[in-house]
């Protein structure tokens, strides 16, 4: 908000921050974690979006006292991952203190489980109505078009996955809160290392998904420096989950494969025999996200941080599948759009500043990963027949 008193005031307001600028920068290039110091600076005229920023703003670590439980909002919860999420974040939280949210109706099952609401990401407004409504102190935003079919629709990707991010971020600047948002191996392209993928390397995915994960990665990290916001990121790689299917992503081949092999004993891959890309099963990432956010904010070397438990082409999955269903059946219709895609992608990650950090660590391998995955398909199936 601008002061009365014509342009020799301005002029004076413009130079205060110029100065106030030039020390901002001087101790963000220096400074390390903590941005507590924001607090003392006039923010109104540091945020690009000064609706969203209050001109008493004071941004510190944590707005919560850590004995409290967290009261947690999902968005994009019908996706992938929220509903399994929100189960899992209640067992340790309480039912209440998770809401799921999304811009589409639940299923019964999901609506009787615990807190649902609408909320639209790219709904400023609502979304603060939300987190302030109902206190929220952890934000983890699920809301995203996967790689494949952002590519179908770039102009969408990009208005939920940037613009809707932002209205994320800033919301979870002006009100303290502790803020995840899952990043990808789509993150990573043709030019970074593949085999392994450090944390830090080259960044030039050829995807609006991964373009989007990468400015996500980028401006959480800046907020954190810059005030103090408590971003934590993971990079996930291929989530292979047996209750709730993915949307529209290249590696989405590792979950179809389960459900296909089971009815009918024969899938149709999308993917080359040997395109190897890093994977990991449900349990873990779910495990992985709580424990990065419940990790002591000094045990953090980085923001975003690189996760997996194995690496596998489908010939391998293929053949560890056999072992279960002899009669199996694979053949390969390669999609160009995803091929192309996978073929930039990391083929290993390396997570070791995660394990070495928070103590990530992961339970499920590729032979464990397929015996789950065809037990929760169910015993009247040809697996069962076949064991
Ligand atoms: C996709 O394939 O787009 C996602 C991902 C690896 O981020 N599953």
């Amino acid at each position: 908000m601008r002061r009365p008193g014509g342009l020799a005031s301005i002029f004076e307001e413009k130079m205060t921050v110029v100065g106030t600028l030039r020390q901002v920068v001087g101790r963000t290039l220096q400074s390390p974690a903590c941005g507590c110091w924001m607090s003392a600076l006039p923010v109104r005229f540091l945020g690009t979006s000064p609706r969203q920023i209050p001109e008493d703003a004071s941004f510190h670590c944590a707005s919560f006292s850590e004995a409290d439980q967290p009261r947690v909002l999902i968005t994009g919860g019908l996706g992938q991952l929220g509903v399994g999420l929100a189960n899992f974040l209640r067992k340790r939280f309480g039912k209440d203190n998770v809401i799921l949210s999304d811009i589409r109706k639940p299923p019964d099952h999901v609506f009787r489980s615990g807190p649902f609401i609408y909320s639209d990401i790219l709904d400023y407004k609502n979304l603060r109505e939300i987190v302030v409504n109902n206190r929220i102190t952890w934000l983890l935003h699920y809301s995203a078009l996967l790689s494949a079919v952002g590519e179908a629709n770039v102009s969408l990707a990009r208005a939920v996955n940037i613009t809707g991010f932002h209205n994320v971020l800033d919301v979870a600047a002006e009100h303290n809160l502790r803020l995840f948002v899952p990043s990808t191996i789509g993150a990573f392209g043709p030019t970074s290392p593949r085999n392994p993928t450090p944390d830090l390397c080259v960044q030039r995915p050829r995807t609006i998904y991964g373009v989007s994960k990468v400015h996500a990665e980028l401006m959480g990290e800046y907020y954190y420096y810059r005030y103090g916001l408590d971003f934590r990121c993971l990079r996930y790689p291929g989530i292979i989950s047996a209750d709730s299917q993915p949307g529209g992503g290249t590696t989405d081949y590792a979950v179809q494969i389960f459900h296909d092999a089971v009815k009918n004993g024969k899938f149709e891959c999308s993917l080359k025999p040997s395109t190897r890309l890093p994977m990991m099963y449900i349990d873990d990432c779910l495990r992985a996200t709580l424990e990065v956010m419940e990790a002591p904010a000094e045990a953090l070397s980085l923001r975003t941080y690189n996760v997996t438990a194995m690496s596998f082409s489908p010939e391998e999955l293929a053949q560890e599948l056999l072992k279960h269903v002899p009669e199996f059946q694979i053949t390969y219709n390669v999609d160009a759009v995803r091929q192309a895609i996978a073929d930039s992608w990391p083929m290993n990650f390396d997570d070791s500043n995660a394990r070495k950090d928070w103590g990530w660590k992961h339970d499920f391998d590729l032979p464990e990963l397929v015996t789950t995955m065809l037990n929760s398909h169910g015993s009247d199936t040809r697996v069962a027949q076949a064991n």
